[in-house]
């Protein structure tokens, strides 16, 4: 087939938009008053029990739930040491002091997970990815392991980075209630993926020009949520989107993909929401109809005051975000200099600067740039401080993009907490 143009992620969300309301597109695998219910429930902030896990406080040393932490998570196979880790419910988040000095790809042994159940145990061998759907041309089509290792590789580096990243802030710093994992700013790595693009496979396959939709599902469990079945874990891209920048990866940081991160293969959706990046794939619909699934329905839209009763569009691009690599409460010695580090990411135009304050928000200044600020990636920066000031304090930094977009001082609220991208105020102490 001829190549489509690139995704204009606009059109495609107002077109999925009205043929949500009209009724026309086709719920996959759930049924459409389920649908509905969900949309309902996200609109009225009714917390979903699946994304509505209990936070766990940071656990201190020693503690019980310290020694819970060390053991893991019964759904995680990697552990999960309190130093690096926050226990969240079925997922884990990175301490974002644990980044510190790891460098532009973070190593497997801290990066978050987000699993809706539990990380399943797949062997590599009988695996097999089933490509179909009334979106080809032909039947379907199933590729090995082997098969995907034979077509040419590609490698790039960027973040996975949930949606709900960031989250806990619009209650602590904007008074407002959200449901979902409280997270803080530790639901994002970025590695170096490696794996065959989607459109390769989709090609092969036997995509045709009428297909609108490709629907990777993951071999997890079904999600149950408030007694109604979501089924296996799946989000559509459209065809534009799964034709230009797609991977089905099998690589990270030059490792076979660990278990928790989708091994054997996962979707690497570059700046997107960390849901498109399917996990554990083990079939892809390819369809001529618009798909809606929980995922790109009531989940990952965003509902509240500002947005229609059906929510927004579905959810694409991440946003713009800054953090220090620093605990939350850390001290500093007066009159001492310090280095302060941190990352900023955006999903949208690459970060083009940094400022920092130091005292709480009325000074600012440029931050040291340590990367090549890229798309879809993050960019390390650095700045000097000698704190002078006795007490508490807060340390704030702003990210501005290339397109001129500067973090803002406050997130236009969602129900279930998306996109925070305001700054976020981090507490420390001088003594
Ligand atoms: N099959 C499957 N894929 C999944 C998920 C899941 O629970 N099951 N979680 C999604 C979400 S919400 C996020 S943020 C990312 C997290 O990827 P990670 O666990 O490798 O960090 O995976 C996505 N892919
Ligand atoms: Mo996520």
């Amino acid at each position: 087939m001829s190549p489509l143009p690139p995704p204009s992620e606009d059109a495609y969300d107002r077109i999925r938009l009205r043929q949500w309301s009209a009724g026309t597109a086709r719920s996959a695998g759930i049924d459409r008053r389920d649908l509905l219910k969900l949309v309902a429930a996200a609109s009225a902030a009714v917390p979903l029990a699946s994304v509505a896990a209990p936070a766990q406080a940071a656990a201190a040393p020693g503690s019980p739930a310290a020694a819970q932490a060390a053991a893991g998570l019964p759904g995680v196979v990697k552990p999960l040491p309190p130093e690096l880790f926050t226990l969240r419910g079925t997922n884990a988040e990175t301490n974002f002091a644990a980044l510190k000095g790891t460098g532009l790809l973070t190593p497997a042994d801290r990066f978050f997970v987000r699993n809706h159940t539990a990380t399943p145990q797949i062997d590599r061998d009988t695996w097999k990815l089933t490509v179909w759907g009334d979106g080809l041309k032909g039947g379907p089509v199933d590729f090995s392991y082997a098969d995907l290792l034979r077509l040419p590789s590609v490698s790039r580096t960027g973040f996975v980075e949930c949606a709900g990243n960031g989250r806990s802030f619009f209650a602590s710093q904007q008074g407002q209630a959200v449901s979902g994992t409280a997270w803080t700013l530790g639901a994002i790595g970025a590695a170096r993926w490696r794996g065959v693009r989607l459109g390769d496979v989709l090609r092969r396959a036997g995509i045709g020009r009428h297909a609108v939709d490709v629907l990777p599902r993951g071999l997890d469990a079904e999600v149950v949520t408030d007694g109604v079945n979501l089924g296996r874990v799946r989000r559509p891209l459209p065809v534009a989107k799964a034709l230009d920048d797609v991977l089905l990866a099998y690589e990270m940081n030059g490792e076979p993909l660990p278990p928790d991160h989708g091994y054997p293969v996962r979707i690497i959706a570059p700046s997107w929401v960390g849901i498109a990046n399917i996990k554990w794939v083990g079939d892809i619909e390819v369809s001529a109809d618009p798909l809606l699934t929980p995922w790109n329905t009531g989940l990952y839209r965003l509902f509240g005051p500002g947005y229609p009763p059906e929510g927004s569009a579905p959810l694409t691009r991440q946003t713009l975000k800054s953090a220090f690599e620093l605990a939350q409460g850390a001290s500093f010695p007066a009159h001492r200099r310090t280095v302060l580090t941190g990352r900023s990411w955006s999903g949208g135009a690459p970060v083009r600067s940094v400022e920092v304050s130091t005292d709480g928000g009325q000074r600012w200044r440029r931050a040291r740039l340590h990367d090549v600020p890229r798309a879809g990636s993050w960019v390390r920066w650095s700045v000097d401080w000698v704190p002078t000031v006795k007490g508490a304090t807060e340390l704030l930094a702003r990210a501005t993009d290339r397109s001129g977009r500067t973090q803002p001082k406050a997130t236009a609220h969602n129900t279930q907490g998306y996109l925070f991208d305001a700054v976020v105020r981090h507490p420390v102490t001088v003594s």
